[in-house]
């Protein structure tokens, strides 16, 4: 222990017995249990590691919030006292320490931080037994590239101390200002910054007006961090009557739920929309708020699609009114958007899974939109994916077009073909019948091309990789591709966001053009192949599932 002046606060170095060796961020930061995270010295070795790695610390500012769930508070405590010690000069911090990833990536960029720390484990469940997650973003307020997650994971594995200062904890409840030593707190409400972003982006009076005019719509914040976002904005500024926003207030634990917006986690949504006739609109985030489900009056919009109409009808949108520099999506996200990109005459780039594979082309100004399968999508208004600017996305186009959600969709289809997609996740598999299974199969690649696959032949069968066009570094290993002769493909992953197990994600693609059958239901426009992948990969056997755990 250092003692300090008296108006300082107390340093102390803390020495690790021995140091943590699996602190690898995964797809999107460091996910572990809540126990995990409850290891003595456990969350503090992965911010000791990342503020010694993050450039500009000393003297910086940092925004730091979570979505919530369990640990939160102890986090923003530890972090705050962590920050102090390695010489931040400011820390923007959030009312009951509440921030979407989307509102904390603006607001790096809006106060010129050197970067934030939000914690969350996006969809995973969280609470005692749940998990959590620490997220570390860069000065551009998107996700730190591998470069930089690599160099954090490599100094938790030789880390001998940590420095801390004591502090009392800094009250949350309200905006204020406060200091820590010589570090400033800056306390302030998160909903503000985003919502005024929003204003910029979309025509409120007009969406007032469509929400005004019969459109019953229900937006399920499934007791996670859009909660007090949507509020504001769907009955607050935008008039849809209070109890359209469903499960607002966020909770440690979400309510004992899945925050995942999708058909399985989000089903009570699903059934309403799906299944009953008192609502227009529908949509749910997920537990950071950076995903997005839509839904439509007996229609659901797969996420691929959904990126694909955001993209031919930006310009009903002011924020993109003068058209598209380009758009990207990641590589299993289906090839729905690249139909529309080439007839719009623009770029569309192929990237691996993960947020921070668009940050380069964002920055660069390559592109404007971007989009993933998995619920995600996103424009260059900041650097994350964003769940409620979709939904104002979609809102704008429906208050502009007066039509309902289907009929988007059906004359969408009409003009560019319809990708059906699907992705099957088998999750918690055990780690060695799931790697077992992709190693097989990746040894199998090179034999494949030629051979016959749900009565199509194999085109080209690799290993994903990708040079990034603007830095031109190169990121291998992004999932096994099976390309088939008429453009249908099937992709194999394994994630790199889940904490039991292991989960192989089977993702599914078969376009038809608009003189074909526009209306079946994709698992049965898909059968085919989905027998021939479970065949070819020994699904069933390898895993002991006989189905998926979700299909979306
Ligand atoms: C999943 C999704 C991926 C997404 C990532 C983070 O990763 O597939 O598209 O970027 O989650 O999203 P994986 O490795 O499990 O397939 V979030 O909302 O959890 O930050
Ligand atoms: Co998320």
């Amino acid at each position: 222990m250092t003692a300090s002046a008296s108006a300082k606060p107390t340093h102390t170095l803390v020495r690790l017995d021995a140091p943590f060796t699996d602190q690898k961020p995964g797809t999107s930061g460091l996910r572990k249990s809540s126990t995990q995270f409850e290891e003595p010295h456990y969350l503090e070795s992965f911010i000791e590691a990342s503020l010694r790695t993050l450039p500009g610390v000393q003297g910086g500012t940092l925004v730091l919030g979570g979505d919530g769930r369990y640990g939160n508070r102890r986090a923003i405590d530890v972090i705050l006292r962590m920050g102090a010690a390695h010489g931040l000069s400011k820390v923007i911090v959030t009312t009951g320490g509440i921030l979407s990833t989307p509102a904390a990536s603006n607001l790096i960029r809006q106060r010129q931080a050197i970067g934030g720390i939000i914690l969350s484990a996006s969809h995973n469940p969280g609470g005692p037994d749940g998990d959590f997650g620490v997220k570390v973003n860069g000065a551009n307020g998107g996700p730190t590239p591998a470069s930089f997650t690599d160099a954090v994971y490599e100094c938790t594995k030789t880390l001998e101390e940590y420095t801390i200062v004591e502090a009392a904890a800094i009250p949350l409840d309200a905006p204020g200002l406060h200091s820590i030593g010589a570090m400033q707190v800056e306390v302030i409400d998160g909903v503000d910054d985003f919502v005024a972003l929003m204003q910029e982006l979309f025509n409120f009076d007009q969406i007032r007006d469509l929400i005004r005019s019969d459109f019953p719509l229900a937006f399920d914040a499934m007791h996670a961090v859009t909660g007090p976002y949507a509020t504001r904005l769907f009955e607050g500024l935008l008039g849809a009557p209070a109890g359209s926003v469903r499960n607002g207030v966020p909770l440690e634990d979400f309510g004992k739920g899945h925050p995942d917006p999708n058909l399985t986690y989000a089903h009570e949504l699903a059934e309403l929309l799906l299944e009953g006739d008192d609502y227009r609109f529908g949509a749910a985030c997920d537990g950071d708020g950076d995903r997005n489900m839509i839904l439509g009056q007996r229609c659901f919009v797969n996420p691929s699609d959904s990126l694909a109409v955001l993209t031919a009808n930006a310009t009903l949108a002011p924020a993109y009114a003068s058209g598209l520099a380009g758009v990207a999506r990641s590589m299993p996200t289906s090839a729905a958007v690249d139909v529309v990109a080439k007839e719009l005459g623009i770029d569309c780039f192929e990237t691996p899974t993960g947020w921070k594979f668009f940050g380069n082309l964002l920055d660069a100004g390559k592109i404007t939109l971007c989009g993933e399968e998995s619920f995600g999508t996103g424009s260059n208004h900041v650097r994350e994916k964003d769940g409620l600017w979709a939904v104002l996305f979609w809102l704008q186009i429906l208050a502009e077009r007066r039509c309902s959600v289907a009929e988007i969709m059906a004359e969408h289809w009409e003009r560019f073909g319809r990708h059906y997609y699907s992705r099957h996740d088998y999750e918690a598999v055990a780690s060695e019948a799931a790697h077992g299974l992709y190693d097989r199969l990746e040894a199998m690649l090179p034999n494949l091309v030629g051979q016959p696959f749900a009565g199509r032949t194999i085109s080209e069968a690799d290993n994903f990789s990708y040079t990034d066009p603007v830095d031109g570094s190169v990121t291998t290993g992004q999932g096994l591709r099976i390309l088939l002769d008429d453009g249908s493909r099937v992709v194999v992953r394994l994630s790199g966001t889940g904490t039991k197990g292991a989960t192989i994600r089977i993702y599914l693609e078969s376009y038809v053009p608009n003189s074909g059958d526009l209306n079946q239901d994709p698992q049965v426009a898909l059968a085919e192949m989905i027998s021939a992948i479970n065949d070819l990969a020994e699904i069933q056997s390898r895993t002991g599932m006989d189905r998926p755990t979700v299909i979306t």
